[in-house]
């Protein structure tokens, strides 16, 4: 079955043009297929992207700035968080959506740094989804006090593929891509990559230990999105984290 998929100029359609869509309206599987399929998707993508203009308006009542952090699993992503929080405590009041299909191990990695925490389970009731999309999220803000906060952070589901396709809201994309993943990931994950504003290219104290280049990492995100603000650094050893400090304080002043 064909992926409904999304472009940067707003067109969208189905990559399965093996068939006539004109002709198939679903089969005996009752599943539906071709045009029947698009349209499902366009409502759900319609209904998304309305969704997201509620967030992204309730953030501006209260003069929030949202976020949405994406990666791979096991990128670094709680990692950065959790120092990006003892970093801003006190300075800039921070709410954390954290989306993961199961546990609240992340949120309890993230608590007691400050932070408001919204724990958002894609298997509670969400069907176990590999991404977050503006509904979820809608739902997640009811737990946050929004006109106590300045920053709200969107952890959402480890995943290279499915987050980039659903704006939640935010003004902003962020990804967390780890040296230990391999360089060519970029070229091989366009999407994500081509989406976001900001690489957070991390782990990069493993460099001696990984037959890896950083600059090579660097080149090959530049070649599928040229405009992306890559910052090297590693969550572990903090090596590099103030530039992205110094991104997120400006980005929360906006
Ligand atoms: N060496 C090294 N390890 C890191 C660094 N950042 C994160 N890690 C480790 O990488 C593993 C995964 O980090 P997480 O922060 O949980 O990654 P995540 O992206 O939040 O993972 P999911 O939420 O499961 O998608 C943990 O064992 C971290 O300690 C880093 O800069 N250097
Ligand atoms: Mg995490």
């Amino acid at each position: 079955m064909g992926r409904f998929h999304r472009h940067d100029d707003g067109t969208e359609h189905s990559h399965d043009h093996d068939h006539d869509h004109e002709a198939d309206h679903g089969d005996h599987t009752g599943y539906a297929t071709g045009s029947q399929r698009v349209s499902v998707l366009e409502s759900i993508f319609a209904e998304n992207d309305s969704t997201a203009a509620l967030n992204r308006s309730a953030f501006e009542r209260h003069g929030v700035r949202a976020l949405n952090l994406m990666s791979s699993p096991g990128s670094g992503k709680t990692t950065v968080l959790a120092s990006t929080l003892d970093e801003l405590n006190g300075d800039i009041a921070i709410g954390i959506i954290e989306g993961d299909i199961a546990t609240d191990l992340d949120a309890a990695k993230l608590a007691g740094r400050g932070a408001q925490i919204s724990l958002l389970n894609t298997s509670n009731g969400f069907g176990g989804e590999c991404h977050l999309d503006a509904p979820m999220v809608n739902r997640a803000l009811a737990q946050l006090d929004l006109a106590a906060l300045d920053l709200v952070i969107v952890e959402n589901v480890g995943n290279l593929v499915c987050p980039a396709e659903f704006d939640v809201g935010e003004h902003a994309k962020v990804m967390v891509y780890s040296i230990t993943e391999g360089e060519d990931k970029p070229l091989k994950y366009p999407v994500m990559f081509r989406s976001v504003d900001v690489v957070l290219l991390n782990k990069i104290d493993l460099e001696p230990h990984l037959d890896a280049d950083v600059a090579t990492y660097v080149r090959h995100v530049h070649e599928v999105n040229p405009g992306a603000l890559v910052l090297p650094l590693s969550a572990r050893t903090g090596e590099g984290m103030v530039a992205w400090f110094a991104w997120l304080r400006a980005f929360a002043a906006q």
